[in-house]
């Protein structure tokens, strides 16, 4: 494929370094950790990178959800196609991240904090489930003057996505790039990251929601919206219908909401606000279970293919087609990684 050099996808959020080991019981308890969950890391959590390097023998690996995504849609796309922006420390840690996607051909564009060592991803794998507690520190140092400062790469990518995780960090920044696309009729990705993301940081979500043009999340996000919104729901079909007919600032496009469910089907609403929406259904591939490795970055891997989809001009269905595909070639790695060589959808 010859190079776009356009950088048409620019994906801002938390640059982290996954610090990733199997564990048991017994750890997730001492932490008060939940076996599948992502929450921000406390005081109590502080041991846990230690812990998981010295006695789980944890493995170093790119993370960050939208650092994932990002590598995952440039894997899709001609080189010089995407670019990550977000916040990291002067340290080893930022050249690991650096050169996984140097590697990735994604392009790179971080703030180097002088203080701040860069953020950090205790991810805790028990069988198919992940813990994952987050030492922000850099990552949490993004500003929007960091984004006006590198405004020519807005200006230069006609698609956005943020990581819902963001919203923890640096809601101008995610104001910013989407008010931008509504202005210019470009488009806006969000992603709603965790479910503590819609019920911690409601407000927030519901700040960029009207410029989101795809939402991407899973069943226990889209749920966690329902319940902070009292929406009195758990049905999927129902929140997606919902999130689809909200009110939108730019009415040249609709609104689709892609809502995956582990091994049950995607469900797609597409919707314009006082419409009613439009619902299909995808059905996962399946996958034998011991050509599983671990599900860490699964949801990120999806909205990286899809995102790849989408830059290529395909139809929805291929676009969640390629999500499938991407996340079952990613959980086949070791944590939120694609293969190599490459492969071809
Ligand atoms: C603000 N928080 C909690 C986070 C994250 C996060 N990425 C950004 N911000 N918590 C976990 N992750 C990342 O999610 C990926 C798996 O979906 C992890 O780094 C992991 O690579």
């Amino acid at each position: 494929m010859s190079s776009t050099g356009k950088f048409e996808l620019l994906c801002l959020e938390n640059p982290l370094l996954d610090i990733q080991g199997t564990g048991d019981e017994k750890l997730l308890q001492k932490y008060g950790l939940k076996p599948n969950d992502a929450i921000l890391a406390e005081k109590q959590h502080m041991d846990l990178y230690q812990e998981l390097m010295e006695k789980h023998d944890a493995k170093l690996i790119a993370g960050g959800a939208a650092q994932n995504t990002a590598r995952g849609a440039q894997y899709c796309l001609p080189p010089d196609s995407v670019i990550y922006i977000g916040c990291v420390g002067k340290d080893e840690h930022a050249k690991t991240l650096e050169k996984a996607n140097k590697e990735a051909g994604l392009k790179t564009c971080y703030r180097y904090d002088e203080e701040q060592p860069t953020g950090r991803c205790g991810v805790v794998i028990t069988g198919h489930n992940r813990s994952m507690c987050t030492d922000l520190a850099a990552a949490n140092c993004y500003k929007i003057e960091h984004l006006k400062e590198n405004w020519e790469l807005v200006e230069q990518a006609n698609t956005y996505f943020v990581g819902g995780y963001h919203l923890t960090v640096c809601v101008p920044a995610a104001l910013a790039l989407a008010e931008e696309a509504a202005k210019k009729n470009k488009t806006f990705f969000l992603s709603l990251s965790a479910p503590f993301i819609p019920q911690f940081f409601k407000d927030q979500v519901d700040q960029c929601l009207p410029y989101t043009d795809y939402l991407i999340g899973n069943e226990t996000e889209a749920r966690a919206y329902a319940a902070a919104h009292d929406m009195n729901t758990e049905d999927i079909p129902t929140i997606a219908k919902h999130l689809a007919c909200l009110p939108k600032k730019n009415a040249k496009k609709p609104r689709a909401v892609i809502i995956t469910q582990g091994t049950d089907p995607t469900v797609v609403a597409v919707g314009a606000e006082g419409e009613e929406a439009q619902l299909s259904k995808y059905p996962v591939h399946s996958i034998e279970q011991s050509k599983i490795n671990d599900t860490n970055g699964a949801g990120d891997a999806f909205a990286g293919g899809f995102l790849g989809g989408y830059m290529q001009g395909r139809e929805l269905k291929t676009c969640v087609d390629m999500g499938q595909w991407l996340a079952q070639l990613s959980i086949q790695e070791l944590g939120p990684s694609y293969p190599y060589p490459k492969q071809n959808y």
